[in-house]
């Protein structure tokens, strides 16, 4: 899938937020894909419509922002193209969980991506948010598990270990690194990568989804590896790099994964 990304360089319309913008763009061209940031409400829709994938994030929302990714949600649905959210946040403050709670409620999912604490408090199970930063006692795949059958989609609940499910299949990842947590954006990027994956793969996205994980954790790995004497600034940049140059044939080597 990583071969096919680069290969169709898919366009990847992106509404996030102003921390990670940068970070979230350079990312993506990294990879291979083609992003394009788009808010304003007179084209939205038009750019939705057209795009490989759609990426909604909340993290520097207001209701306006809201209004205008419900309207590009609801562009890329009924053009089939598939939406990626990452309700970042959510439980922190209620009207980051009620804004995706909104986007929930009026645009079809195919990827909800978020750390345990923001995934356990759209669900309703009690979680511990500090801003931005989440997490919550309790099993993963039972929290991701409900959240996909809930929204009817593709869980992400990311963390030391990530958990990806329909609802009924699902896969563990044990691959990335601790500093990724270091690095802001890293969690917001990693949206864009699975919008990435599966604008390639139509008929797949729990498998598409799975395979960004495994794919972006390994790039994780193999930044650590070459900056641990460096610090973290090193690690970002080399991120980046193991982003584009991480190859199928080294993600068969290095992935980590278990059927649950
Ligand atoms: P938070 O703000 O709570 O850190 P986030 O939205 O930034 O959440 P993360 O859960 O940090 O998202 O996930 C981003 C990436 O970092 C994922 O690829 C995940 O696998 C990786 N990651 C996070 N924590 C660890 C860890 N302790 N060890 C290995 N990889 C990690
Ligand atoms: N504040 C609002 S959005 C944001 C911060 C710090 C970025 C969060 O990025 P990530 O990927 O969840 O660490
Ligand atoms: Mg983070
Ligand atoms: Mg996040």
């Amino acid at each position: 899938m990583l071969v096919e990304v680069r290969k169709e360089n898919p366009l990847i319309h992106c509404m996030t937020n102003v921390v990670v913008t940068n970070f979230t763009a350079n990312g993506l061209l990294a990879l291979g894909a083609s992003p394009v940031m788009a808010y304003a409400k007179e084209e939205v829709a038009d750019l939705a419509s057209v795009a490989g994938a759609l990426l909604l994030n909340i993290g520097t929302l207001s209701k306006e922002q809201i209004d205008q990714m419900i309207v590009a949600g609801q562009a890329a649905n009924r053009a089939g193209v598939p939406v990626v959210l990452d309700p970042v946040g959510a439980g922190a403050t209620a009207f980051r969980t009620e804004s995706s709670q909104r986007i929930l409620d009026q645009v079809n999912i195919s990827v909800l991506r978020g750390n345990a604490g923001e995934i356990a408090s759209l669900v309703g199970v009690e979680a511990k948010v500090k801003g931005v930063d989440g997490n919550m006692e309790g099993d993963k795949l039972a929290l991701a598990k409900r959240a996909a059958k809930q929204f009817q989609c593709v869980c992400v609940v990311t963390g030391e270990v990530d958990v990806v499910t329909d609802g009924i299949s699902a896969h563990s990842i044990h691959n990335g690194h601790a500093w990724m947590t270091k690095v802001v954006g890293t969690g917001c990027l990693l949206g864009g990568v699975i919008a990435a994956f599966i604008a390639v793969t139509p008929n797949d996205c729990l498998g598409a989804t799975t395979s960004a994980v495994t794919y972006y954790g390994i790039a994780g790995e193999r930044a650590y590896e070459k900056t641990s004497g460096l610090g973290i600034g090193a690690f970002q940049q080399a991120f980046l790099n193991e982003l584009q140059l991480v190859t199928d044939q080294q993600i068969e080597q290095l992935k980590k994964t278990e059927t649950l």
